[in-house]
């Protein structure tokens, strides 16, 4: 069982993942919680990251920081995407070796996955194929960060493990409409042809690629409840096991934001990894299933997205 009271480090508490991982954090009674924006500490820079764990000393770790984006940002600035990620996870990995952290957990991703791994894709499938050349940077170093895990646990012992969620959205997401995700951009398009009075939208592909989303709030539910009970070298699929076509997602999107407005789609744009489901049976098997359906997490972020649009404070 986790201290509520030991200080406890969020890398990347700005972003869709660590805000929800605070917001789970301190619903569940934690009294001591870390944070260090960008402009306070460069990940990327070991001394400064050493140094920064030699003053704080925190007992339990979420590294969950990165530089992320959705198809066109990753193919687009592949380089920083490899060597950003790569920097962040092995600064962070060795500094909290170096203080002794009790628990880690760090953040993965599904495109960590050969592009034609069977589906859905069980954790076995890692290293089993060639990767989706569209997030390749990306999934390399994702795929170096369980490595680290696991090597420091065998070489070390440090109880340091790894969960890797499906495609995420929620209330904190990116809305840029070119470096964003697939719901977030298509929620905002809808949105501004709405408001435009445009009818016409368009969606990104052929609209036949399949993909499974997941609420925040239920992944930050899933670590919360990794770092209680899980531990071992072996990496830990967070999804809802349930996936759709890009062109049901942006006609669900339509349907809430607005009605009967018509698709377009840009065969030009890549349509990447042709299927990404995962095989949450360990994850079951351990006592967790998400909780928010796509429906209901639609609605609460849609409501989210006006509200925050309204006060301006959308992360673009
Ligand atoms: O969300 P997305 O960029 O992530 O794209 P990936 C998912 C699918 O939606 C692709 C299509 O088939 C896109 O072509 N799509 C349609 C759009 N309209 C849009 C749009 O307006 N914007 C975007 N972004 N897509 C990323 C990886 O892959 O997923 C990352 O590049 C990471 O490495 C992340 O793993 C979770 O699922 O294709």
């Amino acid at each position: 069982m986790l201290d509520r009271n030991a200080p406890v480090f969020v890398a990347g508490h700005r972003g869709l993942v660590g805000s929800a991982i605070i917001r789970r954090l301190e619903a569940d009674g934690f009294t001591d919680l870390r944070t260090a924006g960008r402009e306070a500490l460069d990940l990327r820079d070991q001394s400064a990251v050493n140094s920064w764990f030699d003053a704080q000393r925190p007992t339990y770790v979420f590294l969950v920081a990165g530089t992320v984006g959705g198809i066109h940002a990753n193919t687009s600035r592949p380089a920083e995407f490899l060597y950003d990620n790569l920097m962040i996870h092995a600064t962070v990995v060795e500094a909290a070796h170096r203080v002794g952290v009790e628990k880690l957990l760090y953040l993965g991703s599904s495109c960590i996955y050969p592009r034609l791994a069977e589906q859905p894709i069980t954790e076995e499938a890692l290293l089993s194929g060639a990767l989706e050349p569209t997030n390749e940077g990306y999934a390399l170093a994702k795929i170096a960060g369980i490595k680290l895990c696991e090597t420091y646990r065998q070489q070390y012992g440090d109880d340091f493990i790894s969960a890797m969620p499906t495609n995420l959205y929620g209330p904190g997401d990116n809305f840029d409409m070119e470096g964003g995700h697939v719901l977030p951009a298509l929620m905002r398009r809808f949105h501004e042809a709405k408001e435009a009075g445009d009818t016409a939208v368009g969606v990104w592909g052929t609209g036949n690629a399949r993909r499974e989303f997941l609420h925040v709030d239920d992944l930050a539910d899933a670590c919360l409840f990794l770092m209680d009970g899980y531990t071992g070298p072996g990496h830990v699929n967070v999804g809802t096991g349930v996936d759709l076509t890009i062109r049901e997602l942006a006609e669900t999107v339509r349907d809430l934001v607005h009605p009967g407005a018509d698709l377009t789609f840009d065969a030009s744009r890549p349509d990447g990894m042709p299927r990404k489901v995962l095989d949450v049976s360990k994850l079951a098997g351990l006592g967790w299933r998400a909780q928010t359906s796509l429906a209901e997490g639609l609605v609460t972020t849609y409501a989210w997205f006006v509200e925050a649009a309204g006060r301006g404070e959308l992360r673009l």
